[in-house]
């Protein structure tokens, strides 16, 4: 697939690009997604299992969910969609990674500035005295407890609840601000996080949307790449720095 000689064109004058990314962005790091052909979320309802009722109804089975899910991403590696944002951070005044992702895979692949809109997988917290717990958490009498006696519950962010606003706001600030924003591997049906690709738009700034198929935002992207995002960043970021000179 062609890379758009006016997108080069734009990357060599931009100052500040963000990348928005979706479950997709990990997908070819063996991390399902939740709404694609194969997503996790075909089998498994959202509402019965990434919402704080479904955890105190039965913490046991939510608990089952995400520690499957840990397991899946403690065994997998950033790809090369990752590492490619990572590896920009050099060519630019300012990349920033505004991240719906729990999996932590852009900071294991090296990018800096990340604003993690839905929390991070690696991250627990007491719901009773909010006491984080980062370490292993212990299971071997059921569902982990704080020394508190409350139950210690996933750092994530489930339907209903509000996003951590230092997070969103910086999130939002950098769609309102940067030149290029890039929405990677993202459905863009969850808000307040799907906004911010509206955020960027109204702002003036470039939308690059990368894909493996049409989403509910296609309609507002200057230049769409059906294509995956593990193939298609490094092509746009290798002609970039080629024609800059980088290489
Ligand atoms: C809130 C938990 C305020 C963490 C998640 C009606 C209209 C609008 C909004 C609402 C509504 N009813 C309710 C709401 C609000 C609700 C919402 O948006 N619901 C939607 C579903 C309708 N939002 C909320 O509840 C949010 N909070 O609004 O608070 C409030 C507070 C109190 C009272 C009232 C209001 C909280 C939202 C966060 C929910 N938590 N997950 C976890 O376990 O992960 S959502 C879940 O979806 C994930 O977090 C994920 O990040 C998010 C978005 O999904 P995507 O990342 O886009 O993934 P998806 O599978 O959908 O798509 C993947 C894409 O990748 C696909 O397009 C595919 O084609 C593409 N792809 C696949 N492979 C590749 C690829 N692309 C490129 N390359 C590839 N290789
Ligand atoms: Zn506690």
């Amino acid at each position: 697939m062609e890379i758009d000689k006016s997108l080069i064109a734009e990357l060599k004058k931009a100052k500040s690009i963000v990348f928005f990314t979706g479950a997709g962005i990990s997908a070819e790091s063996s991390i399902p997604t939740f709404r694609g052909k194969d997503g996790i979320w075909n089998k498994l309802k959202p509402e019965e299992l990434a919402n704080f009722d479904a955890f105190m109804k039965n913490p046991e089975m939510v608990w089952e969910w995400y520690n499957h899910r840990k397991k899946i991403i403690q065994e997998s590696q950033p790809n090369r969609a990752h590492t490619t944002i990572a590896e920009i951070q050099n060519y630019f005044d300012e990349i920033i990674v505004v991240t719906q992702n729990i999996d932590n895979l852009h900071r294991r692949a090296g990018s800096k500035k990340i604003f993690e809109l839905h929390g991070n997988i690696e991250r627990n917290y007491c719901i009773n005295c909010k006491e984080f717990y980062i370490e292993n958490l212990d299971f071997s009498a059921g569902v982990p407890k704080c020394k508190c006696g409350g139950l210690i519950r996933p750092d994530v962010v489930w339907f209903g609840e509000y996003l951590p606003m230092d997070q969103f706001n910086g999130g939002e600030k950098a769609a309102a601000n940067c030149d290029i924003f890039f929405a990677v591997g993202t459905s863009a049906v969850v808000y307040p996080a799907a906004g911010l690709i509206n955020v960027a738009h109204t702002a003036g700034a470039t939308i690059v949307e990368v894909n493996i198929e049409e989403t509910a935002l296609s309609h507002i992207a200057n230049y769409t790449y059906t294509r995956k995002a593990g193939e298609i960043l490094p092509q746009i970021f290798n002609d970039y720095s080629g024609s800059a000179g980088l290489n």
